[in-house]
């Protein structure tokens, strides 16, 4: 099913419906209204960007003529959620826990996740969809480091992402995931990652096509096996390298 209710057409089908649903029109002043809001953003600072990027998600998501895409906020993403809703954990009820084929399983909380080495990222965002952000900033930690502390068993070659809308799911190789530039992010363009854009923590993969870039990220488990996530159910490629996959050209991002 797509955010809209809508079962997305398999393999090889219409991508951009598949993702972006078909979602009710949203009228003319409600649009206009949003562009109030988005002033009002600028004018009393960051301090509400959380709460306007919720707002601007929920209508962008069903927004068919790309106006929010103008608002501030919007930076020229396009939301998604597969659940249709924009799950919240914050500081005191926030974990992400790492399990499966490991010796040392472990359970994180935001607090524990700042104190490892950070590592930050300049790259553009590419969708499969066709749009792309240029230069966008994330930061946050590898996901070497926290396979490293966990410690991998032989028989572990893939990871199984999972997250808080209880609905989404992403994979990687091992050796894809111990690359430099896999991360578990916890900031974006240097402010907290927003509910809206998946925080307090998403994936950020960033050689690969932004659906692998997991929103909402609450479990990260070693498998046996690569198991295909929630878009790859439904033609995305598993290997999902930006401009060498999905049928795709684009130039690389990483
Ligand atoms: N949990 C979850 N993660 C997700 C998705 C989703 O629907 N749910 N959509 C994916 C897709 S297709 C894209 S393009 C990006 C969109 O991220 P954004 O909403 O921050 O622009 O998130 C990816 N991660
Ligand atoms: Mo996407």
């Amino acid at each position: 099913m797509d955010e809209s209710g809508t079962p997305p057409v398999a393999g090889g089908g219409d991508q951009e419906s598949a993702e972006e649903g078909r979602g009710s029109p949203v009228g003319r002043r409600l649009v206009l209204g949003m562009l109030g809001l988005g002033v009002a953003g600028v004018a009393y600072g960051a301090g509400i960007q959380d709460k306007l990027d919720n707002v601007l998600a929920s209508v962008s998501a069903k927004d068919p003529t790309g106006v929010t895409d103008l608002l501030p906020g919007g930076g020229g993403f396009r939301f998604y959620s597969v659940s249709n809703s924009i799950p919240h954990r914050g500081e005191s009820d926030y974990r992400l826990t790492v399990g499966g084929l490991v010796d040392r399983p472990a359970t994180y909380r935001l607090s524990d996740l700042r104190a490892l080495p950070q590592t930050r990222l300049t790259r553009d965002v590419q969708c499969v969809t066709g749009w792309r952000v240029p230069k966008t900033v994330f930061s946050g930690v590898t996901l070497s480091t926290l396979l490293d502390a966990a410690g991998v068993r032989s028989e572990g070659t893939a990871l199984r992402f999972t997250c808080f809308d209880g609905v989404y799911t992403e994979s990687l190789t091992l050796d894809q995931a111990r690359r430099p530039d896999m991360l578990v992010a916890l900031t974006m363009n240097d402010k907290p990652v927003t509910a809206a854009h998946g925080g307090p923590v998403r994936l950020y993969a960033a050689p690969m096509y932004f659906y692998k870039s997991a929103k909402w990220l609450s479990g990260i488990t070693v498998t046996k096996d690569v198991q295909p996530g929630y878009w790859e159910h439904y033609g995305y490629d598993v290997d999902g390298w930006v401009g060498k996959s999905n049928g795709r050209s684009d130039d690389p991002t990483s």
